[in-house]
């Protein structure tokens, strides 16, 4: 696979989780993405199994929330993309806020659309690396990156 433009940190990886998706926010979610200059370079409508899901967060096996953020993340459809834009990682992060919502910047993501620590609306990867992981877990042919 041609990894040129992941490496050079312009791609990162996000998921609209099944909270937000639920609460029907994915609209409004890819809207702030685009408007915030993100390049949807593919989207796709799915649903994790909970195996999958255990998969996904393999690096969280060990922490408290494992099974119940599998559990979570299993238990309805998400939208999974990869964005475009210059330091992807970094400025994506920066949109979507601290992890916990209270503790998430005014006008982020999260500040707006989480419940709460684990149903926190969104993804975001959080390195150029793991954005390639994470995509290829979804996405087929990201010769196209
Ligand atoms: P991140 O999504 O901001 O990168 P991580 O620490 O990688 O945060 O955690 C992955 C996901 O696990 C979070 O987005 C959230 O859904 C869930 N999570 C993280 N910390 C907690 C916690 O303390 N309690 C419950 N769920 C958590
Ligand atoms: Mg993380």
């Amino acid at each position: 696979m041609q990894k040129s433009q992941f490496m050079a940190g312009n791609v990162t990886f996000s998921m609209i989780k099944p909270d937000a998706y639920a609460d029907g926010n994915s609209g409004a979610i890819l809207q702030m993405i685009e408007k915030a200059g993100f390049k949807i370079k593919a989207l796709k409508l799915t649903q994790l199994s909970e195996q999958n899901a255990g998969k996904f967060y393999e690096v969280h096996r060990e922490r408290p929330f494992y099974k119940d953020l599998c559990s979570y993340m299993s238990s309805g459809p998400i939208m999974a993309l990869v964005l475009e834009k210059q330091d992807a990682v970094a400025a994506f992060r920066k949109l979507i806020g601290a992890t916990n919502p209270a503790q998430a910047e005014e006008g982020t993501i999260r500040k707006i659309f989480a419940k709460s620590i684990e149903a926190n609306a969104v993804h975001g990867s959080d390195s150029d690396e793991n954005a390639l992981i994470e995509a290829s877990f979804f996405f087929s042919g990201l010769e196209m990156f």
